[in-house]
């Protein structure tokens, strides 16, 4: 199936939800509410009831709440995909997939709506891999706070799928923050930067926060060694960090917890770097 090239062009708040400018649109038979993705600030996603064209170039998308004029949100069309097996067509994060995203700012006080595309502003300590975008940001915060400034900036802590994007994040990461990472003290006091994974929710129940997607607990990323393994939970541990050195702090390979480039659950009152992903490729600085 060919890729439907679609590119949000602005985005403006109505009565009854967004209007939408659109670029190489999707055909109306193709149109679904599930391609749009639209959050918040607060994280929360705004699921469109509907979708329609207003003129040859733009969507009313009709929402279930009123929108907040003080909240800022992110809007992202992904491109659909079928699926050979079942012919289930639907929305695909992953390499074949391209998203856009849109960063509608909250309206003002004298009633107009201010706009800014995230695209905009070319992104620093940014880099690529598979499609997506990546942003170190270093200066610490907890993972909650991390977790809401990402989806401020238009996308969303970042969401491992696979070791090889591990492996990607962690050498990029290890060259533009390894020794000057932050420490969290219960995590053997070693260096750290925050991915979006969480179990505060429901103990023991990883998953990551933006897609909801579930973590297992059985993958290699996990920090483990002759100490014992990752995630333990210690003192209550409900945030999901990358580690940039083994753990406990100067520990052998393989002698203590987990070694750099593995993940270990931490305290989410940390303050700690942390990585944004982003949907789509972004102007780089
Ligand atoms: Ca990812
Ligand atoms: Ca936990
Ligand atoms: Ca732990």
């Amino acid at each position: 199936m060919a890729m439907s090239k679609v590119k949000l062009t602005s985005a403006s708040r109505t009565s009854s939800g967004l209007e939408i400018g659109i670029k190489g649109k999707p055909k109306p038979g193709k149109l679904t509410t599930g391609y749009f993705s639209i959050v918040d600030e607060d994280g929360i996603t705004l699921q469109p009831l509907s979708a329609q064209y207003s003129s040859k170039s733009s969507l009313s998308l009709r929402l279930q709440e009123p929108l907040d004029p003080t909240k800022s949100l992110v809007i992202s069309y992904s491109s659909p995909k079928k699926d050979k097996k079942s012919g289930v067509i639907q929305s695909k994060s992953g390499k074949d997939a391209k998203s856009w995203l849109y960063n509608l700012g909250p309206s003002s006080a004298d009633g107009e709506t201010s706009q800014d595309e995230s695209s905009a502003d070319p992104l620093t300590n940014a880099w690529t891999y598979n499609g997506h975008t990546y942003q170190l940001i270093n200066s610490p915060k907890s993972w909650e706070a991390a977790r809401a400034d990402a989806i401020t900036r238009g996308g969303y802590l970042a969401e491992i799928n696979d070791l090889a994007e591990n492996e990607a994040i962690y050498s990029q990461l290890q060259a533009r923050a390894g020794s000057t990472a932050t420490r969290a003290a219960d995590g053997g006091d070693s260096r750290y930067i925050w991915l979006g994974g969480t179990d505060r929710d429901n103990e023991g129940q990883w998953t990551w926060s933006y897609s909801g997607q579930s973590i297992s607990t059985g993958r290699s990323e996990w920090g483990s060694g002759a100490l014992g393994s990752e995630p333990d939970n210690f003192n209550g541990q409900d945030a999901l960090a990358i580690g940039m050195e083994n753990w406990p702090r100067g520990s052998r390979s393989g002698s203590g917890y987990g070694n750099a480039g593995q993940w270990n659950d931490l305290d989410e009152n940390n303050t700690l770097f942390y990585v944004i992903e982003y949907g789509a490729v972004l102007p780089i600085a």
